[in-house]
C-alpha cells in the first residue's frame, strides 16, 4: 500500500487555488496507483496551531473550537467539490496529534538533541521562522511574505541539527530519486554546503498560546513545524501496516516548504531511530499574473470555488495535471476558462461527434466490425501511449506527461475522424459497410481507451463517456486501457454534453 500525503494548510483564511493544487495531484496519484492495482492511503489537513491562527482567531471574535470546526469544514467542502479521495483529514489539535507529537519531543529531548538558551534573531511571522539576513531580500523583506521580519530575543529550547549534516548529505546523495525533480536536491544540497544553526522548536506561551505543550516544560509551546511534520506519522500510528506505508510514502508540496521537509523533517525522524520518508515530490508556485507567488498575505489569489462554479471541477483538475511543473505558472481565471475550451474543442467534441455518428448510422449500437490495418493501428497507437503513461505516474511530470497524452489522443482521433469521413463513406453504402463499421467501432473504442486513462484527471467527465458506453466503474484499470475491448452489439446511451458553453460574462474576466 502506498501512502501519499499533501502538507497540512494553515486555515488562518480560506483554502486558496495553491492548496487546490496539490490536493488535486495527490488525489491523481492516489487514483493512478488504484487503477495500477495499488491500494493508497492519501491524507490531506490543515495545520491548526501557531501565531497566524491565533491572530486569525482572535481577529474572528469566535472561539477558537468554532473558528477551527468552521475552517476544517471550509477545507473539506473545497475538497470534496474537487472530488478528492482523501482517507484521512488531519487537524493538528486532535489528541491523538498532540500525544504523538510530544512523544517526539520527549525522545529527542532525552537523547540530548534538544538545549535551551537565549537567542536574538530576525523573525518572519509569516513563515513563523527564524531568518537568516541571507534568506532576506534586497529589501531586507521575506521573499515569500513581502514582509520585514521583526526582531525577537526570548530564550528557548533548540534542536540540535549539525550532528545530522553529514548523514543527510550521504542520504541525498546516495537516494537520487528522493527528492523529485532533481533541481530541489541540488538546493537542498546547497543549503546543507554550510553548518546548520540549531533549530529554535520552542515558543513561549507568553508569545504563542496555541501549540503543543513541551512535555518536559509546560511554560512553552512546540515551534509550529515540529508539530505539523508528525502529522505524516501521527496519521498513520495506530495502524497495523504502518511500517509498510511508511516505507512506501510519498510527501508533495511546493518548493516554498521544501526545507522542513527535506532537512528539519528527515533529522527529527533519524533522532528518533526512524526513516525518512520515502519520496519527496515538489512542484512550482502558481503565481498571479504579476509573477509574484499567490499567497493569501499578498492578497492575489484566485478563488478555487468561484473557478468551479465557473468551469467545473474537471476543468480545473485537467488544467492543474496538464500545467504542473517545477517552475512557476501565472494562473488566472482566463487561463482556466480557455483552457476549458481546449477541453470542450477537444475532448468534449471527439465525445460528442462519435456518439452522434454512431446515432446516425448504426442507431446507437457498436457494430461487430473488422477492423482495418489502419483503425487498428490507431486503437493500438492510442492505448499502447495512455496505459504506458498510466503505467508510469509515480511523480508531477508524469502527471503531466498523461494529461499531454490524452489531449494528443483526442487530437489525434478527431483528425482521423475528418480525415476519413465516415460522412462520406456513408454516402457509397453498402459497398463501404465494413469500412464504416470499423471507423464507427474506433471511435468509440477510442472513447472507452480515452475515458478510463482520463479517470484519475477528470473523474466526472470519465464517468460521463463510460456511462454513455454502458461501461461498468469496475473496469477503470489500466488492464483495460488495450484496443478493441468495446463490446459489439451494445446499444450505447445518448450522448450528453460535457463542457457545455460558458456564460460570456465568465470568458470576459
Ligand atoms: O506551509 N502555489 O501551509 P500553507 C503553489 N502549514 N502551491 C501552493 C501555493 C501557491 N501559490 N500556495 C499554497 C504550510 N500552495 C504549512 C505546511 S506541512 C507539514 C505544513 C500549496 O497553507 C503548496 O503545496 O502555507 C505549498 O507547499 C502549501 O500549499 C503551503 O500551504
Amino acid at each position: 500500500m502506498k501512502y501519499v500525503t499533501t502538507p497540512i494548510y494553515y486555515p488562518n483564511g480560506d483554502p486558496h487555488i495553491g492548496h487546490a493544487y496539490t490536493t488535486i495531484l495527490g488525489d491523481v496519484l492516489k487514483r493512478v496507483a488504484n487503477m495500477n492495482g495499488e491500494d493508497t492511503f492519501y491524507t490531506t489537513g490543515v495545520d491548526e496551531h501557531g501565531q497566524k491562527i491565533q491572530a486569525a482567531i482572535e481577529k474572528s471574535g469566535l472561539s477558537e473550537q468554532e473558528f477551527l470546526d468552521n475552517k476544517a469544514d471550509v477545507f473539506k467542502s473545497l475538497f470534496d467539490s474537487l472530488d478528492i479521495q482523501y482517507d484521512f483529514f488531519v487537524r493538528t489539535t486532535a489528541d491523538k496529534h498532540i500525544k504523538v507529537v510530544q512523544e517526539f519531543l520527549q525522545k529527542i529531548y532525552e537523547s540530548g538533541y534538544i538545549v535551551k538558551k537565549k537567542y536574538s534573531g530576525l523573525y518572519c511571522e509569516g513563515c513563523e521562522m527564524f531568518k537568516r539576513e541571507s534568506d532576506l531580500d534586497e529589501h531586507g523583506n521575506c521573499p515569500d511574505h513581502q514582509k520585514k521580519p521583526i526582531v525577537v530575543e526570548e530564550e528557548n529550547y533548540f534542536f540540535r541539527l549539525e550532528p545530522f549534516r553529514d548523514w543527510l548529505v550521504e542520504h541525498i546523495k546516495n537516494n537520487p530519486e528522493w527528492i523529485q525533480p532533481k533541481y530541489f536536491a541540488t538546493e537542498i544540497l546547497n543549503m546543507l554546503k554550510e553548518p546548520l544553526e540549531d533549530l529554535c522548536i520552542s515558543r513561549p506561551v507568553s508569545r504563542v498560546k496555541m501549540g503543543v505543550p513541551l512535555p518536559f516544560d509546560d511554560k512553552y509551546v512546540t515551534y509550529i513545524w515540529f508539530d505539523a511534520l508528525v502529522n505524516y506519522v501521527s496519521s498513520i500510528y495506530e495502524k497495523p501496516n504502518k511500517d509498510q506505508l511508511w516505507a512506501n510514502s510519498v510527501h508533495l508540496m511546493g518548493k516554498d516548504i521544501i526545507k522542513p521537509h527535506c532537512i528539519y523533517w528527515p533529522i527529527m525522524l533519524k533522532a528518533m531511530g526512524l526513516e525518512p520518508v520515502h519520496k519527496v515530490l515538489v512542484h512550482g508556485f502558481l503565481t498571479g499574473e504579476s509573477g509574484i507567488k499567490m499567497s493569501k498575505s499578498i492578497g492575489n489569489v484566485v478563488d478555487p470555488v468561484k473557478v468551479i462554479n465557473t468551469v467545473g471541477t474537471d476543468a480545473l483538475r485537467m488544467f492543474m495535471s496538464t500545467n504542473v511543473s517545477d517552475r512557476d505558472i501565472a494562473v488566472s481565471e482566463r487561463n482556466i476558462t480557455e483552457f476549458y475550451q481546449l477541453m470542450a474543442n477537444n475532448i468534449g467534441n471527439l465525445h460528442m461527434r462519435s456518439c452522434k455518428l454512431l446515432e446516425k448510422y448504426k442507431s446507437n449500437v457498436v457494430p461487430d466490425a473488422k477492423l482495418t490495418d489502419e483503425d487498428s493501428q490507431l486503437l493500438t497507437q492510442i492505448s499502447n501511449s495512455l496505459s504506458s503513461a498510466l503505467k508510469s505516474v509515480t511523480n508531477f511530470a508524469e502527471i503531466s506527461a498523461l494529461s499531454n497524452a490524452l489531449l494528443q489522443a483526442c487530437s489525434e482521433v478527431n483528425s482521423y475522424v475528418s480525415r476519413k469521413e465516415p460522412w462520406s463513406m456513408a454516402k457509397r453504402l453498402p459497398e463501404t459497410q465494413d469500412e464504416l463499421d470499423s471507423c464507427l467501432y474506433t471511435l468509440m473504442d477510442s472513447l472507452r481507451i480515452i475515458a478510463i486513462a482520463l479517470y484519475p484527471i477528470a473523474p466526472n467527465t470519465a464517468k460521463k463517456i463510460l456511462d454513455t458506453l454502458q461501461i461498468d466503474q469496475a473496469d477503470i484499470t489500466v488492464v483495460n486501457v488495450v484496443p478493441a475491448k468495446l463490446q459489439a452489439g451494445v446499444q450505447i446511451k445518448e450522448a450528453s454534453i460535457l463542457f457545455p458553453k460558458l456564460a460570456v460574462d465568465s470568458t470576459e474576466k
